[in-house]
Parts: C-alpha cells; sequence; structure tokens
C-alpha cells in the first residue's frame, strides 16, 4: 500500500453516510433564494383563480349572481357550485369517509368558505371581480361549541345526511354526530377503577391551532386539450395520492395526469389533502384551455385549509397508593368542523390517539371519541400531529402529572415507577399496539441527571417559600414530559389512503461512471431529504453522497409513493431506500467476483467495495463495478446496476423522548420566562445528526408557540379571530427560547438500519412539557390544571383565579 492510499476510516469519511452531519444540499438553492415553488410556475396565457368566500358561519345561499363581475374587462370565467354540477364536482370525497362541498351548494357551514371561482387574466382582476359576485344569504344559528353540537335543538348542520344514522365509521347518535369509536376492555377497566386506591379525573383541552407554513397552498393546473393530458403543479405533500384523485373525479386516465409537487415551503400536514381551490383550478383550466393558477392567501390559509387539534379529553386514571397505575378511561369530544375532512390515512377515525397509555405500564385502558359537526373549517390532522398522537401525549402527560399532584408524588418518579421496562419489548398496550422497542428509564435518567432536576426542584421549593413570605412575585415551574410516539404509517393492516395500502417506495440507478440518481415516493417540504436519503444509500453502497442526487415529487418519474406526513419517510421509504440499495450490492457482489475470478461467497463487503477475505488487497470498489455493470457484466447477467424496492412495514415505530422545561412566571403580569428547555430524543439509528436537531429546534418552536399562545378561536356568530399574523400568535428570534437537544439510541427491531422517524417528535412531546411547567408552577397555589394555550392574559387570570394578585 503506498502513502496515497486512503484508510479505512478516510474511505468511510468520504461517504458521508449514515450518521455524518452532513450539510443540507437543498439549502444552497434555499439560502439564494433560488427554489422554485408553484408560486414561480408561469407558462404562456396562464390566468388567475380567486374564491368568493362567506362572510357568514352558517347560512342558507339563496341566489348568486354573477352577471356583474363577468362584464368587468379581464373576467373569464365565474364558476359555482351548479357549473361544478354538470361534471359530477359540486362535492368531493374527503380522506375521512365524507362528503365536502367543492362550492357552496345551498347553504356554508363555516365562515370564508368558497362560494363561487373567479377566474380572471391577473390576480388583481381576480380580487376585483369577487367583490361584484353578488351572493344573497339567509343567516342560520350558528354552532361552535362541540359540547353543544349533540342537544335535541342543536342546528342542523349537514341537511345532506338527513336521516342517515350510520357513517363512514358506525352509528351515528345524532344529526350532528359523526363517529363513536372505541377501544379496549371497558369491564376490566371499570374493575380497575372500582378497586383503585386513588383516581383521577380531568377534562383536558387540547385547543384549536393551524401550521400555517410559510407558503400557503396553491397549484397551477395545465390542460393540454389536443393531447388530453392534465399537469398540475402543487404544494402537495403526497403527489402520487393527488395524481390518484384528480384520475378517479375527472376520469383522466392515470397516466396523462402529471402531478409535479416542486420546492415545498412547508408543509407541517397542511397540504396533504385535497381543498377545493385544486379541484377549481382543474375544472377552471378544462373550460377555459388555459393553464389556471391559485394561490392562497394567508387569511385564507388560517382560516380554511386544515386546522389541528380541537380536541376535548376527559381522562381518569386509577392507582394505588405507591402510585402503580391500574386503569386509563379517555372519552373525547373530537370538533371535525363543517365536514370529516381529516386526513387521516388510518383505518380509525381518531387516527393513532389510541398511543392514550403513553409510555405506562397501563394493564387496562379504555378509550371512547365521539366526532362531531360544527361550523367552522374542517380538517383537524396537521401540525406535526402523526395523527392525534399529538394530542394523545397531551392527555396522558398532563393527567400523570395530575396524578402525581394527587398522590403527592414528583412527577418524575411516578413515571420511573410506571414506564414499560426495557425487558417488556416488544410491549402489547392495553389500547392495541406493539411497541417496537425503548429504554425509557435511561433516557429519563439522562434527562435529570443532565439538567440538575432534584436541586431544581429544591430551587423551586425555596422560591414558593418565599413567595408565601411575600419576599418575591415570581415562581418557578419545572416540566416534565416524557413521549411515546408512533410512525411510519404504516402496515397495509393498519393504514390505507382511498383504499391504496401505505407502503413506500425507492428507485435507484448506479451510472456506468459510478454516480447515482435515485428516485422516491416520499416528498420534503424542508426536511431534507436530498441530503439524507443520500446517506443512506452511501452507507450501504459505498459511493459518497456527494456523487447521489435525490429527486421526488414528480409523479411521472418517481415510483408510486404515499407521500411525507406522519413522520413515516424514515420508517417506510427510508427502509425502502436500504432494501433497493441492498438489491443494487447483491448484484455487484456478483459482478465483483466475476472480476475478481472467485466465488461471491469468498467476498466481503468492505466500506465502498468487495474484497476478497483473507486478501483485502483483491479489491474492486463500487465504481469500478459499476463501470463493469455496463463494460462486462459477467456473462449470461443483464447489464446496467439498478432496483426498486417497494416496502409495506411490518409494524409502526415508536421514537421516544424525555422533555423538561424550567419556567419562571410573574404573576403579576403573567409573563413566563422558559429559563432551560432540554430535549432527548431517541429515533433510533440516526442518519443525520444534524437535521435531526434541526427538526428538534423546529418543532420545539412550534409546540412552544401552540402552548404558549397559538389559537384559532371563533366567537358566538362564528367569526374566525386569529386568522391574520396580527392576532395568530407566530414566535420569532426574540420569543424562542434556547433549545438543549440530546439523544439515546434504541434502534427499531424490524426497520433495516434501525431507524425510526423523528420529524413530529417535538411537537408530541414539547407541548406538554410547557403546559406541565406552567401547571407545575401554580399547583402549590391549589390548582389542578389550567387550560392552554398558556398567554400572558390567561396566566395573570389564572394567577388571580387562584387569589395569587395582591
Ligand atoms: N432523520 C434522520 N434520522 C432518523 C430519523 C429522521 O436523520 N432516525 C431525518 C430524515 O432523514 C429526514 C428528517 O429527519 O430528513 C425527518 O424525517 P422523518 O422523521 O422520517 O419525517 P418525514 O421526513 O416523514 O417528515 C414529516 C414530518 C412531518 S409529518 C411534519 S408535519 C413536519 C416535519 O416532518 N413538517 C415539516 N418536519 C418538517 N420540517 C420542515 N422543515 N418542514 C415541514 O413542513
Ligand atoms: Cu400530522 S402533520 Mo405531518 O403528518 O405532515
Amino acid at each position: 500500500m503506498n502513502d496515497m492510499t486512503p484508510t479505512r476510516e478516510q474511505r468511510e469519511a468520504a461517504l458521508e453516510g449514515m450518521g455524518c452531519k452532513r450539510k443540507r444540499v437543498e439549502d444552497i438553492r434555499f439560502t439564494q433564494g433560488k427554489g422554485q415553488y408553484v408560486d414561480d410556475v408561469k407558462l404562456p396565457g396562464m390566468v388567475f383563480g380567486d374564491f368568493v368566500r362567506s362572510p357568514y358561519a352558517h347560512a342558507k345561499v339563496t341566489k348568486i349572481d354573477a352577471s356583474e363581475a363577468l362584464k368587468l374587462p379581464g373576467v373569464i370565467a365565474v364558476l359555482t357550485a351548479e357549473d361544478l354540477k354538470g361534471v359530477n364536482l359540486a362535492w368531493m370525497p374527503t380522506l375521512a369517509g365524507d362528503v365536502q362541498m367543492v362550492l357552496a351548494d345551498g347553504k356554508v357551514l363555516y365562515q370564508n368558505q368558497e362560494v363561487a371561482f373567479v377566474v380572471a387574466e391577473n390576480r388583481y382582476i381576480a380580487d376585483d371581480a369577487i367583490q361584484l359576485v353578488e351572493v344573497e344569504y339567509e343567516e342560520l344559528p350558528v354552532l361552535t361549541d362541540p359540547f353543544k353540537s349533540m342537544d335535541p335543538d342543536a342546528p342542523v348542520l349537514r341537511p345532506d345526511l338527513d336521516g342517515k344514522m350510520e357513517g363512514a365509521h358506525g352509528p351515528r347518535k345524532h344529526h350532528n354526530h359523526i363517529f363513536t369509536w372505541e377501544v379496549g376492555d371497558q369491564e376490566e377497566t371499570d374493575r380497575a377503577f372500582a378497586e383503585a386506591d386513588v383516581t383521577i379525573k380531568e377534562l383536558i383541552s387540547y385547543h384549536r391551532t393551524h401550521p400555517s407554513p410559510l407558503e400557503t397552498c396553491q397549484c397551477v393546473a395545465s390542460m393540454d386539450k389536443i393531447k388530453g393530458e392534465l399537469t398540475v403543479w402543487g404544494t402537495f405533500q403526497a403527489p402520487h395520492v393527488i395524481r390518484t384523485v384528480a384520475s378517479l373525479l375527472s376520469t383522466i386516465p392515470e397516466q396523462k395526469i402529471h402531478v409535479i409537487a416542486p420546492d415545498i415551503g412547508g408543509g407541517f400536514g397542511n397540504k396533504v389533502g385535497a381543498y377545493p381551490g385544486y379541484i377549481c383550478a382543474i375544472v377552471a383550466s378544462i373550460v377555459t384551455g388555459v393553464p389556471v393558477k391559485w394561490v392562497e392567501d394567508r387569511m385564507e390559509n388560517l382560516s380554511t385549509t386544515s386546522f389541528a387539534r380541537d380536541y376535548h379529553m376527559t381522562a381518569e386514571i386509577a392507582a394505588k397508593n405507591d402510585g402503580t397505575v391500574t386503569g386509563l378511561k379517555v372519552h373525547v369530544l373530537a370538533d371535525h368542523g363543517g365536514f370529516d375532512a381529516c386526513a387521516d390515512p388510518s383505518k380509525w377515525p381518531a387516527g393513532f390517539f389510541n398511543i392514550v397509555t403513553g409510555s405506562y405500564d397501563f394493564p387496562a385502558a379504555h378509550l371512547a371519541v365521539d366526532g362531531v359537526y360544527t361550523n367552522k373549517a374542517p380538517g383537524g390532522v396537521a401540525y406535526r400531529c402523526s395523527f392525534r398522537v399529538t394530542e394523545a401525549a397531551y392527555c396522558i402527560e398532563r393527567a400523570m402529572d395530575i396524578l402525581a399532584q394527587k398522590l403527592d408524588m414528583d412527577p418524575a418518579d411516578l413515571r420511573m415507577k410506571n414506564f414499560v421496562k426495557p425487558e417488556q419489548f416488544p410491549y402489547h398496550s392495553a389500547l392495541g399496539w406493539e411497541y417496537d422497542s425503548g429504554d425509557y428509564h435511561t433516557a429519563m435518567q439522562k434527562a435529570m441527571d443532565t439538567i440538575g432536576y432534584r436541586e431544581l426542584r429544591a430551587e423551586q421549593k425555596a422560591k414558593q417559600e418565599a413567595f408565601k413570605r411575600g419576599e418575591t412575585r415570581e415562581i418557578m415551574g419545572i416540566g416534565v414530559s416524557f413521549f411515546t410516539e408512533i410512525v411510519g404509517a404504516g402496515p397495509s393492516k393498519n393504514c390505507d389512503i382511498l383504499g391504496v395500502a401505505m407502503f413506500d417506495s425507492a428507485e435507484i440507478r448506479v451510472h456506468p461512471t459510478g454516480s447515482v440518481i435515485s428516485r422516491m415516493g416520499t416528498k420534503s417540504q424542508g426536511q431534507g431529504h436530498e441530503t439524507t436519503w443520500a446517506q443512506i444509500i452511501a452507507t450501504e453502497i459505498g459511493i459518497p453522497a456527494a456523487d447521489i442526487m435525490v429527486e421526488e415529487g414528480n409523479t411521472d418519474t418517481a415510483p408510486y409513493g404515499l407521500g411525507t406526513y406522519g413522520s413515516r419517510s424514515t420508517p417506510v421509504a427510508g427502509a425502502a431506500i436500504a432494501l433497493a440499495s441492498r438489491k443494487i450490492r447483491n448484484k455487484a457482489q456478483m459482478i465483483a467476483a466475476h472480476m475478481l475470478e472467485v466465488s461471491e461467497y469468498d467476498l466481503e463487503w468492505d466500506v465502498d467495495g468487495f474484497q476478497v477475505k483473507g486478501n483485502p488487497q483483491a479489491r474492486k470498489s463500487m465504481k469500478e463495478i459499476a463501470w463493469a455493470a455496463y463494460h462486462a457484466p459477467p456473462p449470461g447477467m443483464e447489464p446496467g446496476l439498478e432496483a426498486v424496492s417497494y416496502y409495506d412495514p411490518p409494524n409502526m415505530t415508536y421514537p421516544f423522548g424525555a422533555y423538561l422545561c424550567v419556567m419562571d412566571i410573574d404573576v403579576d403580569t403573567g409573563v413566563a420566562k422558559t429559563r432551560r428547555f432540554y430535549a432527548l430524543d431517541d429515533c433510533g439509528t440516526r442518519i443525520n445528526p444534524m437535521i435531526i436537531e434541526g427538526q428538534v429546534h423546529g418543532g420545539l418552536t412550534e409546540a412552544f408557540a401552540i402552548a404558549m399562545g397559538q389559537e384559532i378561536r371563533y366567537d358566538e356568530m362564528g367569526n374566525v379571530l386569529g386568522a391574520s399574523f396580527m392576532d395568530f400568535f407566530l414566535p420569532t428570534a426574540v420569543e424562542t427560547p434556547h433549545w438543549e437537544t440530546d439523544f439515546t439510541v434504541t434502534p427499531s427491531p424490524h426497520h433495516p438500519i434501525g431507524a425510526k422517524g423523528v420529524g413530529e417528535s417535538p411537537n408530541v412531546g414539547g407541548v406538554p412539557a410547557f403546559s406541565n411547567a406552567v401547571n407545575d408552577a401554580f399547583k402549590f397555589l391549589g390548582s389542578t390544571h389550567i387550560q392552554m394555550p398558556h398567554d400572558a392574559w390567561r396566566i395573570w387570570q389564572a394567577a388571580k383565579d387562584l387569589g395569587a394578585h395582591a
């Protein structure tokens, strides 16, 4: 070996494979303003569509007169539900088994609902024309409180469902009832409660909020009438699904529909579903024969496209005096708005909410969820939610704190006592899941040691005494949160979208010179797939990540996939990428054997090539093998070096984490300052630690926003409050606390590289950490539960109600 031959370590480092803090390759264009987003798509002859929207939350639409609007120069068409009826598109199916109006058909169900679609030469003319469309409404009684949805005299929101007492998820109890979903053993749970030493019960509400991505939802539809082909560029988290849905609805054959999701400026679950804007742009392009662009503004985005949460959870825990939990009962009232349009691919109407037993070994549990209609925008599954895991984690983490308080136990100690133990994995939960792997005690202990938990508790105690003596007006809270996530939708037994099983895919082609193009069925919206997918391939086939191009989002070139949401990309597509790579490596091994004139069984893999066992000098690098695959493959073998893999995961993955928040609160102003926030995440094998850290920083910032102020509220008239950045709390660097991140690694036993998802974990674990910190601060004054969001006004009010103000 001469001095110039790189060492094994140098060869490994050159790959920038798994475990490397590789810099994000996509950021080269993003940080220079060179991303190509939907609004950058500009086609010859392109026109613009925009909506006439309802000012009322509940009203009959008695008349729509577009004649004045049509007289405005530059206005091309005005579509209403009557026009859409001609193509059977006035209503569309939702991903939750309901139907939804595309344009108001006889009535409106929430403020800003789409009433008519104006198509004009430019945005400004469209906007002017909207003012000229005359719509007559007849107001109806408004229902915004989900607790009143099933009152006997509650207004009928959905006359289209009149008399239908069977919904997509079983029997309906009332005209505003959508479903009841029950899981677990009620009898056994009742018995646990009857025999309990201690029980707690609390209504824990998770308010309505919105993911509010930087880029709103938008699309450009272009129908080529000569070829009979439709091309749609859009902000789609699941482009292939949009193609299938578009084909089913339009009857255009699927091969003649080209769906392209270009760069996306954040999705956060807001861009999974299909919206009236997409349908109207497509229909308008078919009608007019020219490309039509639709771009939401901020208010439209916040008030009409998929909101998040609005879950009202009554949690009860049964326990022994020593703190051992024996039973969990949860009832959820779920506010789905005017249509059940949850972008939920699980087979259940409340997603994976049955992970609500959390990280604790509950021997018995029972869960019931009732979904109801209200005069609010539809949605509910978005915002780093893992399909209702955010709500479930908040519910159980708040409830465990309340139990600790009742037992006069430390909340961290209560958790430690009840954690599922390492030897119990794979663990079967009382509500039906099989947790793949975990080591909760180690993670929690590391978190407590790092932050100095016992010392902080001592400091808190001293502060409480000083407060009681009147020496300070500041109180201190320590928020403990330990979450178990469930991501990787999903095994076809658990999940599908309109009947399509939720596998994902990867196609990898190695070129003669040893560079690679690879395509996946997922679609990054900022998560960094172009960087991380190349790292998996680099490690698996020994070609440097810098020589591997990753492409997603074009349905013509990418293999069919179900898209990116539910932190599923790593658990599902990540596995497909590893398996496709291994197919390539297997073929490469045969080629190398031929080149080295040995049996393939005499070869072993070493970083970036194959070497003869016991004679490492006899080796062929992957680059050499790639050339040979095209130049001189073994006799009888097909030339080329490429592979495809479609992966249907055998189970979900179960990431977890321990989050601790230290907060100082001024009771006189209600201002809460986050002194420290420590987040330990375990997402199994880590592909790119820097990207994981970025995901955690982003998710924690969103969790902070949600817990501490962000909300989509409605008044009794159904006016949506908080639908602009004047009222909707979007934290900037000024408000955002400093994040301390940490990790443990417990690989998933069923995933080819042992990886679990991480994208949503910080929101799942973060919100309870903040809320528990606020609640922990006040509990010495006798409070058990203060509802979110914890903005300064509400904290001030809570302090006042507890008699803490002078
Ligand atoms: N990763 C890793 N090692 C792991 C797990 C993940 O290096 N063990 C990396 C992945 O390779 C990927 C990123 O972390 O680059 C996130 O991976 P994963 O957890 O699989 O999640 P997805 O890629 O499926 O992303 C979806 C998730 C969801 S559901 C929401 S909502 C959310 C989130 O990602 N939306 C985001 N993070 C976001 N980040 C940005 N910038 N923009 C969004 O819209
Ligand atoms: Cu639930 S928000 Mo993400 O799944 O796109």
